[in-house]
């Protein structure tokens, strides 16, 4: 029997990665799509999945529809990667950020308590939960100090899988994933917004990238390695929580140092300013990731180099404008 994968945020970064991956392995693989009078298929397109996943309809807010599809679908895996995932919008977001981060989880939790405990639940944890920690690296044992509205939603999410997988033996797991990125990353995060600059830059369509916070470190990390992990941790005998990351560390300096040397430009500061407009009200500013336990438990490693990623992101933002 082929086993049946259903993957929310189906039509975001990770979702159709995560998607390529399980369809390789012979899942059936839901994804639930918001509805929209204009449906935006495009990262599915991407990867040349669009007609291989099986799309449902529903709202990760809207429980009656998550009891309803856990019902019929009855999913072996569920992988909750909805969210709104954008931190700088977070804070005057803040309501719909937790109704989705938050909330939409716990909807999740409930509808597969209810209709199909057997369901093994990825929560879709994030980096962003160790704010401002002081230590140089963060691993599972590190606190938590959410600075945005963002994270504040996401530990939530956290501790209610973890209380879910106490108190009903739910196998539920979360990754907590560091910045992860890939072509058919969103073009407000840093990494997109600076590759696609550079491409118009180079295709002579632009002069400038206006951005806020240079000194921002992250360890960045490609979507298409990490969207494994988050399948090992559901073929786990028991759930538990990860920490996934490369565990090397960058700036948006050394970004942008990438990103230009690609296409052969060396003097990139004439291109880039910066603004008040892309700045938060509270800012994050070093983040590295120790993936030991997932590398020892999982097997899990990262391939992909952030050269390598920055030339890739690069590549097909050229690619885009040349077609
Ligand atoms: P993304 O590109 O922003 O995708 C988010 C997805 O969630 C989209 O498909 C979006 O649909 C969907 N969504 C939003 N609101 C929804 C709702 N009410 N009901 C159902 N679906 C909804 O995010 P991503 O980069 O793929 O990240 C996937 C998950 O990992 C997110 O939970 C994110 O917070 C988390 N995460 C990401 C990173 C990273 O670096 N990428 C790191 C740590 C954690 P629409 O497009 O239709 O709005
Ligand atoms: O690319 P970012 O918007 O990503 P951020 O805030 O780290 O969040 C991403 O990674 C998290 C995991 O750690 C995920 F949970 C989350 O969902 C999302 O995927 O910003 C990265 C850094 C920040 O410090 C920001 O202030 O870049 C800085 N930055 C500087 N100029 C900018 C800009 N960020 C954006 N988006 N746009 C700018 O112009």
């Amino acid at each position: 029997m082929k086993k049946i994968a259903f993957v929310l945020g189906m039509t975001g970064q990770d979702g159709p990665y995560l998607s390529k991956f399980l369809l390789e392995k012979d899942y059936t693989v839901y994804g639930l799509v918001k509805r929209y009078s204009n449906p935006n298929l495009a990262n599915l397109k991407f990867l040349g999945i669009e007609n291989d996943v099986e799309l449902v309809t529903g709202d990760i807010t809207d429980d009656n529809c998550l009891n309803h599809l856990i019902k019929s679908i009855k999913p072996d895996e569920y992988y909750n990667l909805a969210a709104q995932s954008f931190v700088g919008a977070s804070w005057d977001l803040n309501k719909t950020t937790s109704e989705i981060n938050a909330l939409g989880a716990l909807n999740s939790l409930n509808a597969i308590k209810l209709h199909n405990p057997n369901t093994r639940y990825y929560q879709a944890g994030t980096s962003e939960l160790f704010g401002n920690s002081g230590n140089d690296m963060q691993d599972e044992d590190t606190p938590f100090q959410p600075r945005s509205p963002y994270a504040v939603s996401k530990l939530y999410a956290h501790w209610m899988t973890i209380n879910f997988r106490e108190s009903f033996s739910i196998h539920a797991s979360n990754g907590i994933l560091f910045n992860h990125e890939s072509p058919i990353r969103g073009k407000e995060f840093v990494t997109r917004k600076i590759t696609d600059g550079v491409a118009q830059i180079k295709c002579g369509l632009s002069d400038k990238i206006i951005l806020g916070n240079l000194d921002a470190k992250r360890d960045w990390g490609f979507a298409g390695d990490f969207v494994e992990a988050m399948w090992l941790m559901l073929q786990q005998d028991e759930p538990d929580d990860y920490v996934v990351s490369t565990g090397t560390q960058n700036s948006i300096h050394d970004l942008l140092n990438l990103a230009f040397q690609s296409v052969d430009i060396n003097d990139w500061e004439k291109y880039v300013e910066t603004s008040p407009a892309f700045k938060r009200p509270a800012e994050l500013h070093s983040l590295c990731g120790n993936n030991a336990k997932a590398k020892r438990v999982l097997g899990w490693e990262p391939k992909t180099s952030f050269k390598e990623l920055v030339s890739m992101m690069v590549e097909e933002d050229i690619k885009r404008y040349t077609k």
